[in-house]
């Protein structure tokens, strides 16, 4: 199968498991990788380090620090960051490098390439927002787009809709094949203890030995448990025709500093309705090795 995978990886630990899920897979062409939010650049050389590790070959791209409208609503909250000071909010100098589109074109010549390849968006939806801008040729219309975000059974506020209102609402009025897997469901993937540990002694490889040394970054900078968020959204796009889909025609509504989804009748967008969790914990530490 092939994939382009669009990520903010280097805050929540679950973009790095979801990497080194993908790059342990010897049945994923992994086609390129954008980085997206508040510092990109850095994010790509993050995500560089794990593909080094890994020996593989993958083209990486520092896509868009800023979301759409612009700084409006990124001071929404804090970012934690297993990183410490490395991901500083944005300053100018990033606005200055976020002129280019160059992540987004890169993602849309490989979906020309490649007409079987799925996409994967496990971030804000920036870069997304903006190669459904560039598409001239309606390239993203023909390939699967699975993403982390909305909460599609609650009236939630959700972080990676949130951050980025305009590009969601792009691409939901654009004619795209949207697989969404929404908080409900992935905030059922929180790990318990033992679970961790599992996950974290599997592997002795060097890509193994980065993904144990981020996880403790994240244990030692949050204290959180490991909600494996992302990992939902590359199961549920490898498992997709043995899981339950919801339908239905979503919209955005912006309230005050919150953003909602509202859901009408149509087949525009499948959400994922359930998944077997003991499975998924299941193939997540098999992925690890
Ligand atoms: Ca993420």
């Amino acid at each position: 199968m092939k994939l382009w995978l669009d990520t903010d990886f280097g805050d929540d630990i679950d973009d790095a498991l979801t990497l080194e899920a993908i790059l342990n897979d010897s049945n994923i062409e992994l086609l390129g990788i954008s980085t997206v939010f508040k510092n990109s650049p850095l994010r790509a050389m993050l995500a560089q380090e794990m593909v080094r590790r890994s020996g593989k070959n993958v083209p990486i791209y520092a896509g868009k620090s800023l979301p759409l409208q612009g700084l409006r609503k990124i001071n929404h909250g804090e970012i934690y960051n297993q990183y410490g000071k490395e991901l500083e909010p944005i300053d100018q100098s990033f606005i200055a490098q976020d002129e280019t589109n160059q992540a987004s074109e890169a993602m849309l010549k490989a979906m020309k390439d490649h007409p079987d390849a799925y996409v994967l968006a496990i971030g804000p939806l920036t870069n997304l927002g903006v190669a459904v801008s560039l598409d001239k040729e309606h390239l993203l219309s023909n390939h699967p787009i699975f993403f982390m975000g909305g909460d599609w059974k609650r009236r939630v506020s959700e972080w990676n809709l949130l951050c980025d209102v305009e590009a969601a609402a792009r691409l939901f009025k654009a004619k795209l094949d949207l697989y969404a897997i929404g908080l409900e469901e992935t905030e059922k993937t929180r790990m318990s203890k033992e679970e961790e540990e599992r996950m974290r002694s599997t592997g002795s490889g060097p890509l193994n030995d980065y993904r144990r040394k981020l996880m403790e970054r994240f244990k030692q900078s949050t204290h959180w448990e490991i909600t494996p968020h992302d990992c939902l959204a590359y199961y549920a796009l490898l498992n997709r025709n043995n899981l339950l889909w919801g339908k239905g025609r979503p919209q955005v509504e912006v309230e005050g500093e919150d953003a909602y989804i509202k859901l009408s009748e149509g087949d525009s967008l499948h959400y994922l309705e359930s998944f077997d969790r003991l499975a998924f914990i299941n193939w997540l530490c098999q992925s690890m090795n």
